[in-house]
C-alpha cells in the first residue's frame, strides 16, 4: 500500500507542477479580492486583484482608492488597445499616470474619466498614481505574451 500513496503523492506534485507552468509568470492567479504582494518592475507592491481584459469589449473599469488601484493589474494581448474608466473612490484627488504612453489622467474624488492604453508588445508596463507611488500606488499592465517566453515548458505525457 505504500508504494501506491508514493505513486499518488508523485503524481499529484507532478500536477502541481504543471498547472503552475500553464498558469505563466506569476506565482498566484487568484481572483479574490484579498490583498497579495507582489513586485511590479522592482517594486513590492500589495495587489488588490488582477483582471484578465483579454476578451473585454468595451471599457475597462479601474477604481482608485486611498492609495491603490483595484484591480491592480490587468492582463491584455500585445499591442492590445483598451479604453479604461477611472473612477475616484477615495477621499483624495489621484492620477492614473502612464508616462511611457503620455497619459496623465488627474482624476478627483468621486469623479471619473477616462484614458486609452495599449498593452506594451511584452513583458509589463507599469502605471502609477503620481501623487501616492510612494506609498505604493502602482499598478501594471501585463501582456500574455510574457509566458510564452518560458520555453521549458513541462509537456505532460498523460
Ligand atoms: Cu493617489
Amino acid at each position: 500500500m505504500k508504494r501506491i500513496q508514493g505513486v499518488v503523492v508523485i503524481a499529484a506534485l507532478f500536477l502541481v507542477f504543471a498547472a503552475a507552468g500553464c498558469g505563466g509568470s506569476s506565482k498566484s492567479s487568484s481572483e479574490s479580492e484579498e490583498t497579495t504582494s507582489t513586485t511590479i518592475m522592482g517594486s513590492q507592491v500589495e495587489s488588490h486583484g488582477t483582471k484578465d481584459v483579454t476578451t473585454a469589449s468595451g471599457k475597462v473599469e479601474i477604481e482608485l482608492y486611498d492609495n491603490y488601484f483595484e484591480p491592480t493589474i490587468l492582463k491584455g494581448k500585445p499591442g492590445q488597445m483598451v479604453e479604461l474608466e477611472l473612477k475616484n473612490e477615495g477621499k483624495a484627488a489621484h492620477t492614473f499616470t502612464l508616462a511611457e504612453q503620455r497619459v496623465d489622467e488627474e482624476i478627483q474624488p468621486g469623479d471619473e474619466t477616462e484614458a486609452k492604453i495599449k498593452f506594451p508588445a511584452s513583458g509589463e508596463l507599469k502605471f502609477v498614481c503620481k501623487f501616492h507611488q510612494g506609498q505604493g500606488m502602482i499598478g501594471a499592465l501585463q501582456s500574455s505574451a510574457a509566458a510564452s517566453s518560458s520555453g521549458s515548458t513541462t509537456t505532460s505525457k498523460y
